[in-house]
């Protein structure tokens, strides 16, 4: 049997729901900003999801979309720029406090501190953007709750691959089986159980759909005692809410 020892958190639609109102807002500023008549409306923004990464997700839009569009400098600096803009849209949202938590997700992460779990944070997007939301949302002290926050470029292949997770356990000293992981999309999935991980999914609106086979236990979020959340797949007992008693048994099942 196997005793819990850490949670591994995904950033963007799993502690808060970023990306619809933050990330692509900031990104139609930046295009904005830079004189660029791109509109990444909601729905196109669900599609364009399918790549991860920011800089990577507009390198893909310009082929896709402006094959023709000649940037005043290499693509990929000009990119990195556009991106460096973003980024700092993205955080001026943030400040606004337009971005709250998803249910449960405070709960979890302070009853974890409490009992001597260990926190790591592996997303995709810049560490700026993870530090910005765990500072503005959980507390300014937060992201030191934190052992490792890997993030963005820090490994050379992003989600779905699952080198992001490798690292965190290699930084933390953990085997897999010591870990639960919480993702909210099928490429965080993926990259957290190609490293081994069990993962929990809480989806959402751009998630929904898609294919959670490989997932411990699927639910729209993680609940709290006087919000219950609604199990899509897996396994929960009597729980209506997700605590460390749920997160035990499943690292131990
Ligand atoms: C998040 C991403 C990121 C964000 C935007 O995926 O794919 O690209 O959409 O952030 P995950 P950046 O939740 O699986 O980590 O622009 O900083 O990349
Ligand atoms: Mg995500």
């Amino acid at each position: 049997m196997s005793q819990l020892q850490a949670l591994i958190f995904d950033v963007d639609g799993t502690l808060a729901e970023t990306e619809r109102d933050g990330h692509r807002v900031a990104f139609n500023r930046a295009f904005a900003a830079a004189g660029l008549d791109w509109d990444w409306a909601p729905d196109l923004y669900g599609e364009l999801l399918a790549v991860s990464g920011g800089k990577e997700r507009i390198q893909y839009y310009l082929e896709a979309h402006h094959s023709a569009f000649e940037p005043p400098m290499p693509l990929g600096n000009w990119i990195a720029q556009l991106h460096g803009a973003k980024t700092q849209h993205f955080n001026q949202l943030l400040q606004e406090g337009k971005i709250a938590l998803r249910p449960g997700v405070r709960r979890l992460i302070e009853s974890a501190r409490s009992q001597g779990i260990r926190l790591a944070i592996a997303t995709t997007s810049a560490p700026e953007n993870a530090i910005a939301l765990l500072k503005t949302a959980l507390g300014p002290d937060s992201p030191d709750w934190f052992e490792v926050i890997a993030a963005g470029d820090i490994v050379a292949a992003k989600k779905p691959a699952p080198d992001i997770y490798h690292y965190v356990l290699a930084q933390m000293n953990l085997l897999p089986q010591a870990c639960l992981v919480f993702e909210d999309s099928q490429h965080g999935l993926e990259a957290a159980t190609t490293a081994g991980l069990k993962t929990v999914v809480t989806v959402n609106d751009y998630t929904h759909n898609q294919d959670f086979t490989p997932a411990t236990l699927v639910l729209d979020h993680l609940g709290e005692p006087d919000q219950p959340f609604t199990a899509i797949a897996g396994e929960v007992a009597q729980a209506t809410y997700f605590d460390l008693n749920l997160a035990q048994q499943l690292c131990s099942g």
